[in-house]
């Protein structure tokens, strides 16, 4: 069994996770509105990647015979001001998300739940990543900065990404499981 504080942000976390996938989704749907196809695209493969996050919890909180409980997801905003205000809010979605998971590993010390601490560990990882890829889009964007054709350019690029199950990702996919969103 899950010691009751862990469970309570583990299932707060798929709320978190669920969330992440949604505020993509609404992003690359204001992109897609404005013209930015790649960077749409970019966002949306980011979107299935949080439905992985999402499922890894719910996978470890039902793989450990507890019942979890799934919460309403908040209604995402619509529009934002520029490609770059979009990554910049995807950044510090992704800084609140690293303290979470850096919160739930203090939580899972202080309980001693060290199930939870080892499948945390993943996740510790998996931030440095996100927070990278998305500060590098900051980052470019603000290079382009009023140059219509090299935010084009950017915007290209970013419509190769194409998604991949993460090949390390804990409890997922649990056996007979499909393994996509
Ligand atoms: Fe789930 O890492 Fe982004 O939010």
């Amino acid at each position: 069994m899950i010691p009751d504080r862990m469970l309570k942000e583990l299932n707060q976390q798929i709320n978190e996770e669920l969330y992440s996938m949604y505020i993509y989704e609404a992003m690359a749907a204001d992109l897609e509105y404005e013209g930015y196809r790649g960077m749409a695209t970019w966002l949306r493969v980011q979107a299935r990647e949080e439905k992985i996050h999402a499922d890894i919890f719910y996978n470890f909180i039902t793989e450990r015979q507890t019942h979890l409980e799934l919460d309403a997801i908040a209604k995402p905003p619509k529009e934002w001001e520029s490609p770059l205000e979009v990554f910049r809010a995807a950044y510090a979605h992704e800084q609140h998300i690293t303290g979470r998971i850096n919160h739930m590993v203090k939580v899972a010390q202080e309980t001693g739940d060290n199930a939870s601490w080892k499948m945390l560990q993943w996740f510790v990882e998996e931030q440095v990543e996100e927070e990278a890829n998305t500060s590098e889009a900051v980052q470019q964007l603000e290079i382009a900065g009023d140059q219509a054709q090299a935010v084009l350019m950017l915007d290209r690029e970013m419509g190769t990404r194409v998604f991949a199950v993460p090949p390390t990702a804990p409890y997922y996919p649990k056996p007979g499981q499909p393994t996509g969103p």
